[in-house]
């Protein structure tokens, strides 16, 4: 059943129970309907309780139906809400934990609401790329008022119901048993007549005109790509401009048409693509966890630091080992002075300062970590560093001690093999700045417990992190695939393109950074440390040479004042650098590569297709369980522009025979092996089929 309906006496109480979170799915509005009907003719009824079962009110329509002919079946949420609003008995909706979306608007549309505390109240379509579309835009301001419900729908953020209570939204909140306190609200309304309806209030703003245009102006200024934002303020609008039902009919217009955006479909992408990488098909649900109650990391520069913060910031106590005094002071008071900005900047309080900095010690002792329940090395990239520190680990680590590294390409089963559990050892690959970026690459050795597995992905969630599962190769999922994306962006340099016109065309696409900005920002001679490692171990691989000649001129990036760019003392600002581009120039007439003129497209191409074609590769290797895990991979660690959803997602959005077909292109060019299509991809769109 997807809604329950029983009597309590003279009160019909109709229960939400479409687990997990009661989404208003076709079969949940029907049953909704039919108990308000059944409770309209029955009549020793004399009043309607609404409540949700499990963890929410509900969290709206059920986004798994939209774009699907169930989404737009009657009753749709219009209709059961209209029939709500004009029973001829009073309604109350019974809130606890969360009222979402729909389930905010099916609220709404009650004619009485009554809360527990700390409910989330939120209306957040334009998080998916929509709009409130069952009269949330128009019902919400009459309730909270023009500026609370603006900021409410154009930001999306939930706010508690008791914050909320001082507004016609609640008319009780209710301590104690919430349906036992939404049974006495009803006894006590039952004969009230007439039936308040929200409807029929007014909204109250004197010179909302500027207002609006103020909204206007600051949000086309902060909305980037997406169109949601600025629908919903016109939507809102439409709350004092109109009439309540012409309101309405405008608020359904623009729904109907951002539902159909590409920027919608990527963003509801991204919504499911994110649950479903927390979930591994052979470890299921309610498979033993180990307890993590402390944490060590081995190596205190950037990437120990960030690491060791994450679980600070989690509350949860943190050893740092270094083997240097200098070196161990040095990334303490880093991490104390990356606290104490975010406290200038008033993103901490004072004793939250207190309690991370106190969470976070440091050791020179193996002996002082062998209690912590998991230890992350971020040493040195060099199998022999992780070698000696894999096997003193396991000398001093206690039994069941999970042992992680934070090794960005090597080879975990080797390292594994350094110990005599290779069931305890994972890979926790962080991304700079480990502190701040999302996602987290998990590792899993062919010898890795399910346990340990498990208990990994809980604590990417605890540090709140985007978990993403991956294989053993060499470069794991992100690393690999952009080791194709950056082959290209060098190659383009050798046949006409300069560092700037590759960035700007990608970030035009929509990236957060350019290949060549971002070698500036994390350091061009860690690709180079890397290349020199793969000429050896692959020498068939060809590269450009330019990445290279940079490094030999010592140019490492912005750590060393230049880099592919120019940069001045104080000034993060990339500036083109006249002898990078004569290099580039140079090396083009050196290799006998006549120069041409290259279009954006070309550019935008073979760099995120270079991405996809791997990913195609990765996804048939079993190294990623599925193509959305490898969108998440990138619209979380790599900057891919979160409105295309994801490499594999663009992919499928401009249709994978297109992909192929422009790869085909690219192949009788210059390194054309590069362009052989990975047989899933070539299958795939062989069979007209798509990845996600
Ligand atoms: N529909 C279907 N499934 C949903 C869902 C929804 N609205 N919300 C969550 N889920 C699933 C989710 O995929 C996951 O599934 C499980 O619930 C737990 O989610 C007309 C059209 C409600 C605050 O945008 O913000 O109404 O992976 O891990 O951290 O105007 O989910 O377990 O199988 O996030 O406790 C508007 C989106 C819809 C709310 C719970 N509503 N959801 O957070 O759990 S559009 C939303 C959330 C709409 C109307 C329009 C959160 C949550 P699985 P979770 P959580």
């Amino acid at each position: 059943m997807t809604a329950e309906y029983q009597v309590n006496g003279d009160v019909a109480v109709i229960t939400l129970n479409n687990p997990p979170v009661n989404g208003l799915g076709h079969a949940t509005r029907t049953a909704i309907v039919s108990g308000v009907m059944k409770a309209i003719d029955d009549p020793a009824v004399k009043a309607i309780v609404i409540t949700g079962a499990g963890r929410a009110f509900s969290g709206g329509a059920d986004i798994k139906e939209f774009n699907s002919p169930k989404a737009l079946a009657e009753p749709t949420l219009h209709t059961v809400i209209n029939v709500v609003e004009n029973a001829s008995k009073p309604v109350i909706a019974a809130i606890h934990s969360v009222a979402m979306g729909g389930g905010l608007e099916l609220a709404l549309g009650c004619h009485y609401r009554v809360a527990s505390a700390g409910a989330q109240i939120a209306l957040p379509e334009v998080k998916l790329g929509i709009l409130p579309g069952a009269g949330g835009t128009q019902r919400l301001p009459r309730v909270v008022g023009l500026e609370m419900a603006l900021n409410m729908i154009v930001s999306g953020t939930p706010v508690a119901s008791e914050k909320l209570l001082k507004t016609r939204l609640f008319d009780q909140l209710v301590d104690g048993d919430l349906n036992e306190g939404a049974l006495a609200f009803a006894r006590k309304v039952a004969a009230v007549r007439p039936l308040p309806k929200v409807r029929d209030l007014k909204v109250d703003y004197p010179n909302y005109e500027a207002f609006l245009q103020f909204s206007r102006n600051t949000v086309k200024a902060m909305a980037g790509p997406f169109p949601a934002p600025l629908k919903c303020v016109e939507a809102v609008a439409a709350s004092v401009t109109m009439k309540f039902d012409e309101g309405l009919k405008f608020e359904r217009e623009l729904f109907l048409d951002l539902v159909q955006t590409p920027e919608s479909k990527a963003l509801r992408h991204a919504f499911f693509a994110e649950r479903a990488a927390g979930k591994i098909p052979d470890v299921p649900e309610g498979t033993p966890m180990r307890d993590i109650k402390s944490v060590a990391v081995i190596g205190a520069g950037t990437m120990g630091g960030g690491i060791a913060m994450n679980f600070a910031n989690a509350g949860i106590p943190v050893k740092i080992l270094e083997m240097k005094q200098e070196a161990l002071e040095k990334g303490l008071g880093t991490i104390r002075k990356n606290y104490e900005n975010t406290m200038k900047k008033g993103k901490l309080t004072q004793d939250k300062f207190e309690q991370r900095v106190g969470l976070i010690t440091g050791t020179m002792s193996y002996d002082d970590i062998a209690q912590a329940d998991i230890v992350i090395e971020a040493v040195f990239e060099d199998m022999g560093v992780k070698e000696s520190v894999f096997r003193k680990l396991d000398e001093v680590m206690k039994p069941g001690a999970i042992l992680a590294s934070n090794t960005s390409t090597l080879d975990v089963d080797k390292i594994a093999g350094f110990t005599k559990r290779p069931q305890d050892v994972i890979g926790t690959h962080f991304f700079s700045p480990a502190n701040v970026m999302k996602l987290l690459e998990i590792v899993r050795g062919a010898k890795t417990g399910k346990d340990v597995l498990a208990t990994t992905m809980a604590l990417s969630k605890k540090i709140k992190k985007t978990g993403v599962v991956s294989g053993v190769c060499d470069g794991f999922i992100g690393n690999r695939m952009i080791e194709q994306y950056s082959r290209q962006a060098g190659f383009l340099l050798e046949e006409g393109a300069l560092p700037e016109q590759v960035d700007k065309a990608v970030e035009k696409f929509g990236f957060a950074m350019g290949p060549f900005r971002m070698g500036d920002l994390a350091g061009n001679d860690i690709g180079w440390y890397i290349r020199k490692r793969r000429y050896v171990e692959k020498p068939q691989v060809t590269y450009s040479k330019t990445a290279d000649l940079l490094c030999e001129m010592g140019r490492y990036g912005q750590k060393t004042g230049a880099g592919w760019y120019d940069y001045k003392a104080g000034d993060r600002k990339p500036y083109p650098s006249q002898l990078v581009n004569d290099m580039i120039i140079k090396h083009s007439a050196d290799i006998g590569v006549e120069r041409r003129k290259i279009s954006d497209q070309e550019i935008v191409e073979r760099l995120v297709f270079a991405l996809v074609n791997e990913g195609a590769q990765i996804l048939e290797e079993g190294i990623a369980m599925r193509a959305s895990d490898i969108d998440m991979v990138y619209l979380t660690g790599y900057g891919f522009p979160v409105f295309r959803g994801g490499p594999m997602f663009y992919a499928d959005s401009v249709g994978l025979t297109n992909v192929v077909m422009a790869m085909q292109k690219y192949a009788k060019g210059r390194h054309g092996e590069a362009w052989k299509p990975a047989p899933l991809l070539a299958k795939l769109a062989a069979e007209g089929k798509t990845f996600n």
